[in-house]
Formats: structure tokens, sequence, C-alpha cells
């Protein structure tokens, strides 16, 4: 096996990322070495008597602003030359397959996590090297969009999900939305499954799924069709 993904984790809230990585996958994950998780406590890069993170908006306005010099400490803290330092916002841009397969081939990734008032700029000109949003939309605090990231790139990365991505190599990776797939029983509430799943006619079966793709695709997502 190769060296560890590296990926440290900078975060007002250190204990909402841990329970996410000591669970299922990710935790096996790191268990076999295809990753190395650390959470960082941005309150330990603190120096004033109160541990302050952000502070009043120069020139006025509402809201706070998380203050520049305890973020590039504990950034320093821990980057490595050839890290990615990833801030979290909705201004970034946005996350999807493509950005995490490319992501999974780094060797370290270093994630920012800001809270809903904004980071001071100086952290996005001068600290990240990539801003990145998961969606439109503004939660409370960059942790989970961190934590979606976080398990879209390791689940790529070799060896950690059991199948060599035949059963994987699904869905967006393939610019096309999954077929209808069922499995036991035949008949549940009265509901079947189609006949051609079960008759036994690998052709068929490979036809249909093309077409339910194909048509699923285009009824609700026909922006993928035109990339
Ligand atoms: C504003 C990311 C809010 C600026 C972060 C951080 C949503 C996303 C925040 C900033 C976030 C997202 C924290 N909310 N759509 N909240 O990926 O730097």
């Amino acid at each position: 096996m190769t060296a560890p993904l590296r990926i440290d984790v900078i975060t007002l809230f250190p204990g909402m990322l841990q329970g996410f990585l000591e669970e299922s996958i990710l935790k096996r994950a790191a268990q076999k070495g295809a990753v190395a998780f650390n959470t960082v406590d941005l309150r330990r890069f603190t120096t004033d008597r109160h541990h302050t993170t952000d502070d009043r908006p120069f020139g006025g306005g509402p809201g706070m602003v998380m203050k520049p010099e305890p973020l590039f400490k504990a950034v320093e803290s821990v980057a490595t030359p050839e890290a990615r330092v990833i801030l979290m916002t909705p201004q970034g841009r946005r996350f999807d397959q493509a950005a995490a397969a490319k992501l999974a081939r780094q060797t370290h990734l270093v994630f920012v996590c800001g809270h809903y008032e904004g980071v001071d700029e100086r952290v996005r000109t001068h600290l990240a090297t990539d801003e990145i949003s998961i969606g439109d939309y503004v939660l409370t605090n960059g942790v989970l969009p961190a934590a979606v990231v976080i398990d879209a790139v390791v689940r790529l990365i070799p060896g950690v999900l059991g199948n060599d991505s035949a059963t994987t190599e699904e869905s967006f990776a393939a610019g096309r939305l999954e077929y209808p797939q069922y499995t036991r029983p035949r008949v549940c509430r009265g509901l079947e499954v189609p006949e051609v799943l079960v008759s036994g006619d690998h052709e068929e079966i490979a036809r249909w799924r093309q077409e339910q793709s194909a048509r699923r695709t285009q009824d609700r997502r026909p922006d993928l069709l035109e990339k």
C-alpha cells in the first residue's frame, strides 16, 4: 500500500467530526492505512484570555468575521509543502465527482471550516489553495461540508471499498443516473420486479438498464446529458 492520504480538519467543533470519522467505512479506511485523519481545534491557536476566534468587520455591518491569525497558525501547524488547503465556503467552486477524483490523487488535504459569518479575506487570498462549496445553501459552519468532501474522496482511494471500481463506477462518474435496482423478494406488497430482470437474458437486461438510465437522466437531470 502507498502512503496514506493525510487529511487535517481545522474547526471550532472537532467533536462534530469525530463521530463521523469513527464510524463505518471511513474508520476502516484509516485502520487499513489508506488515510490518516487529524482534527485540529482552532481554539488552541488563539492567544487572548477569551480564546477569541472572530471579531467585528472593519467598515461596520452585521455579523462577525473569523480572525485571520488563529487560522494561519492552525494551518501552519499541520501544512506540508504539498498540502492543498481547502476552504469550505458557499462562494467556492461547486463540488462534484470529478473534483472528488482529483482530490483523491493528492497526498495531503487540509480543510479549513469557517463559520456562517465568513472568514477574513486574507485567509482566502493567502492561505487557501482551493475554495469548495458543496451546494447553493448556507450552513452554520463548514464542518458538514468538509465531511461530505472527505467521504466522497476517501471512498475513491484504491482499496477502501471492497469492490474494485466495477459496481461503484456508477451514476455521476459515468455522467448518467443509475438504473432502477431490485432485490428479493420478487413480489413485495404486490409490487413485482420487472420481468426482464428475472428473464436470464443478459443482453436484454443490459439494454433495459441503459434505456432506463438514459430516460431517467433525461427526465431528472438533462443538464448531465449536455456535458
Ligand atoms: C460563509 C460551506 C459560511 C463563509 C460553508 C464559511 C455552506 C457551505 C461559512 C464561509 C458554510 C457550502 C460556513 N455553509 N455550501 N458555512 O459548502 O467562509
